[in-house]
């Protein structure tokens, strides 16, 4: 059992994410397992969950001429443009079926604002609008996280980083997460999070 002060974050894990789905990540399914055999071993337990309404801003569907995988400018910086994924009540937004959801404390939906994406869990991808996270894990006591989940380069990095310019202690155990790896996103995102002061473990 790991100690009170610490939580796990379960980041994305559902069906647009894992193979087969919307915007798949390769073995994304591969981490259910890994990941329910964590779930015990900690005392506070957060699951997130992307959520976007139909035409939201980061889907390249939502913007004439632009195809998945592009990148248009919005007001607060560079944003990447998806497949249509993870809209709220669809079977592509729900977590993995073989995930152990019913361990959650708390589930954290982000990426429900139409004009605004949410890789972090903690920030929207302004950078300064708050998910409500970091209140709940102070409100409990946490100092220490284990991260985990999908996609490594996107919400799993952006999350790690958040947490700690917020003063947290992060661990990302890589062998339960996958990457996207667009363009070199992947090793990007390792760096940034080895900047940042995040343990990153194999
Ligand atoms: C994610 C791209 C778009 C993720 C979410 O969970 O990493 N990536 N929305
Ligand atoms: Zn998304």
């Amino acid at each position: 059992m790991h100690d009170a002060n610490e939580a796990l974050i379960v980041i994305d894990v559902q069906n647009d994410f894992c193979p087969g789905g919307a915007l798949a990540v390769e073995g994304g399914d591969k981490i259910v397992p890994l990941i329910n055999e964590m779930l015990p071993d900690f005392h506070v337990k957060v699951f997130t969950q992307d959520w976007h309404p139909a035409a939201h801003s980061s889907f390249a569907s939502s913007h004439d001429g632009k195809e998945p995988y592009q990148t248009t400018e919005m007001p607060y910086g560079t944003q990447v443009l998806w497949p249509d994924h993870c809209i709220q009540g669809s079977i592509g937004a729900k977590f993995h079926d073989n995930l152990h959801r019913d361990r959650a404390d708390l589930i954290i939906r982000k990426g429900f604002r139409p004009e605004i994406d949410s890789y972090s869990a903690f920030f929207e991808n302004d950078q300064t609008t708050p998910t409500g996270l970091e209140g709940y894990l102070r409100t409990r006591g946490v100092e220490k996280l284990t991260l985990v989940g999908l996609a490594t380069d996107f919400c799993v990095a952006y999350s790690a980083v958040d947490g700690r310019r917020l003063g947290f202690d992060i661990t990302v155990l890589e062998e339960a997460c996958r990457g996207i790896d667009l363009d070199g996103s992947l090793d990007a995102a390792r760096r940034a999070m080895r900047d940042a002061g995040v343990h990153v473990v194999a």
